[in-house]
Order: structure tokens, then C-alpha cells, then sequence
């Protein structure tokens, strides 16, 4: 007989009621990890994910795009650190979590170690990569742990005009000449992939996804996600003009879903395990900001220590 506690009989019984489970209250030490791999990498993805953005703020087409990108690339930064403060919550700190993003022991998305070679890449970015997010983000809003489904909602609500202002740089190139348009379907023949790649492996070699689905962490399947992203963006992208590289992508009747392609698994795990194009350089580029910011973190820590001594002082 398996013995389960009845700690362990609550706690599922709150996930079942879909109650939110919050920090101070009793989690099997496997969802508390659970929870700690998926909240930190998604906090690295934040973070890592302004690097091929940022790479355009200099060279943005107008102020106004320029306005756009760079607020972009901080609401990012934002969404890192609420992500960083809500795995804090299940008893890591932030110096740990780091540590594993800069010794290459933590993963984050695969997507951000591409280079975006153009300015429609940025256009691209925006478009599938927040969109893929929004796709798989909006569901965590009903996350079982409620640090990270409050947290994901206001990361939604920012990640959706990401997605727009992704959308209508494309639009714009597509209705402008013929080389911003050939630009346009080169990035999209670019990131396509990639993008469909964001959301896991397939059900069957996902390893997490069926306890993850128990807990209410994730609420849908990588496959299913993918579908719906799919059936999302083939209008969009028709509306553009431009074309997906998939040979086999059709609409079927009978499921009222689109047919696509078989993802290369092969190039996927090639960049999970730090050998796609660009890992070395995001990895070396987030290691060299943290050494630059020691002064920083010195002088915050020299301050708090002067400032508690003042206290102590005026106290006596
Ligand atoms: N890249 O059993 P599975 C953003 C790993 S931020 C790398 O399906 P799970 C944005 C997975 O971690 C986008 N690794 O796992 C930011 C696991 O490895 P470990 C990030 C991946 O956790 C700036 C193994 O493969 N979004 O959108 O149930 C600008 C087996 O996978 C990937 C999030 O993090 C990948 N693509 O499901 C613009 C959302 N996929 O840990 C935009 C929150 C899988 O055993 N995360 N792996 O070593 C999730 O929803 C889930 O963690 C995932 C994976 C769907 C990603």
C-alpha cells in the first residue's frame, strides 16, 4: 500500500478545488522543486531573452520603434525579477538561482540562442516568440501556486502588446517594398521552427508534463499549446502575405486544426544542451553583466550595513 500522508491527501484535495497553494502552506518537497526548475527558468528566459532585443535598441528604424523596443526589453528585465521574487518564495535565494543560470547547470528557453540577424527579426521576435509565451503563459494566470499565477498576470497582460508591436513591424515591412518584405519572410523562415519548439518536447518524452498537469502547474499538454499556437498563427501570418516554411502545413477538416510538419528534434536538443548558435555568447554576455554589477551589489550591501548601525546607534 503506498503511504500516503494525509498531508500529502489535503494538499491534493486543495489542487482538485483548484485552491491556491501559497508559500507558507505544506507542498511535497517534489512540487516545491517542481515549481523552483520551472519558475527559475522561466526568470532566465526573462532575462537572457533581452540580449537579442537589446542588440536592436541602437539600431531601431525610427523613435518611435526605438520608444517600443526599449520598453520592451525592460518589461522584460520586470518580468524576470517578479519571476526571480516568486521562486524566492519557495526557499531559494536569488544568489543560488543565479549562480545555476551562470555555471550553465540551469536551462532557459532555447529560443533566446538564436541571433536576430535583421530589423524584421525584432518583428519576428515579437510576433511568434511573445506570442508562443501568451499561448503557454495565459493558462499558468490558473497555476496552482499562487505567487506565480498572480505574477503571470500582469506578465500576460504586457506580454500581449509585445506580441502586437511584433506584429506591426512585420505588418509595415510587408506593405512596404519588395525587400522589406523578402526581409519579412526570411525572418519568419528563421524563427518559425524555433518558435514551435518553445513549447517542449512532444507529450510522450516530456518527462514533467503528466505530474505537472496532477498539480495544476502546467494545465495544458506541449502538444496541445503547439496546436493552438499553430491554428492561431497561420491567419496571421496570411494576412502578412508571407508564407511558412512547412511543405506540409494544411488546414484538415476533419479535426478543425492545422496538419504541420515534424519538428527536428534532434537541432532542438542540440540547443537545450548549449550547442545552438548563439549559447556561448548569451551565456558569456549575462555573466559579464553580473560582474560588472559587483560595485553595485557592494555598495547596496555597505549602505544596508551602515544604515543598520545608524538604527542601532539612535535606538541606544
Ligand atoms: N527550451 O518535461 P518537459 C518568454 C526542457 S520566456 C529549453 O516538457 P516542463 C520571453 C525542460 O525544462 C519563455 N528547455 O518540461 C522572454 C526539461 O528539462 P529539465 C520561457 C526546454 O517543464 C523574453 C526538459 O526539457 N517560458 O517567453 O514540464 C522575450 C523536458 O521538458 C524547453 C517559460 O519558461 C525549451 N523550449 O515543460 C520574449 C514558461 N522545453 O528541467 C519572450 C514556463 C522544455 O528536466 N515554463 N525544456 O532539465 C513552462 O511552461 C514549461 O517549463 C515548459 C517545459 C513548457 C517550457
Amino acid at each position: 500500500m503506498n503511504n500516503i500522508t494525509s498531508l500529502e491527501l489535503n494538499f491534493q484535495s486543495a489542487i482538485d478545488k483548484d485552491e491556491k497553494i501559497e508559500a507558507r502552506d505544506w507542498m511535497p518537497d517534489a512540487y516545491r522543486k517542481t515549481l523552483i526548475r520551472q519558475i527559475s527558468q522561466h526568470a532566465h528566459s526573462e532575462i537572457v531573452g533581452m540580449l537579442p532585443e537589446g542588440n536592436w535598441i541602437t539600431r531601431a528604424p525610427s523613435l518611435r520603434r526605438k520608444l517600443a523596443l526599449l520598453a520592451k526589453v525592460q518589461d522584460e528585465a520586470g518580468h524576470g525579477l517578479y519571476l526571480y521574487s516568486a521562486a524566492e518564495t519557495l526557499g531559494i535565494s536569488r544568489d543560488e538561482l543565479l549562480d545555476q543560470l551562470h555555471s550553465g547547470k540551469a536551462k532557459y528557453s532555447s529560443i533566446f540562442n538564436y541571433p536576430t540577424l535583421t530589423w524584421a527579426d525584432i518583428g519576428a521576435v515579437g510576433w511568434l516568440v511573445d506570442g508562443a509565451a501568451i499561448m503557454n503563459q495565459v493558462p499558468l494566470c490558473r497555476c496552482s501556486y499562487g505567487p506565480y499565477a498572480r505574477a503571470m498576470v500582469r506578465v500576460c497582460k504586457e506580454e500581449s502588446f509585445h506580441q502586437r508591436q511584433g506584429y506591426e513591424i512585420l505588418l509595415t515591412l510587408c506593405n512596404g517594398t519588395p525587400e522589406q518584405k523578402e526581409m519579412a519572410q526570411d525572418a519568419l523562415n528563421r524563427w518559425w521552427w524555433p518558435s514551435l519548439m518553445m513549447f517542449g518536447p512532444s507529450d510522450g518524452d516530456s518527462p514533467h508534463s503528466a505530474q505537472s498537469m496532477t498539480w495544476k502547474i502546467k494545465r495544458f499538454s506541449n502538444d496541445e499549446l503547439r496546436q493552438r499556437f499553430v491554428d492561431m498563427t497561420i491567419p496571421q501570418a496570411e494576412i502578412l502575405g508571407i508564407t511558412v516554411p512547412d511543405p506540409l502545413l494544411k488546414w484538415n477538416d476533419k479535426t478543425g486544426h492545422y496538419d504541420f510538419g515534424t519538428i527536428n528534434w534532434d537541432d532542438f536538443w542540440n540547443v537545450v544542451n548549449g550547442n545552438g548558435p548563439c549559447n556561448k555568447e548569451r551565456l558569456a554576455a549575462r555573466v559579464k553583466a553580473h560582474e560588472n554589477g559587483s560595485w553595485v551589489r557592494e555598495a547596496a550591501t555597505a549602505y544596508a550595513e551602515k544604515h543598520k548601525n545608524q538604527v542601532k546607534v539612535s535606538v541606544a
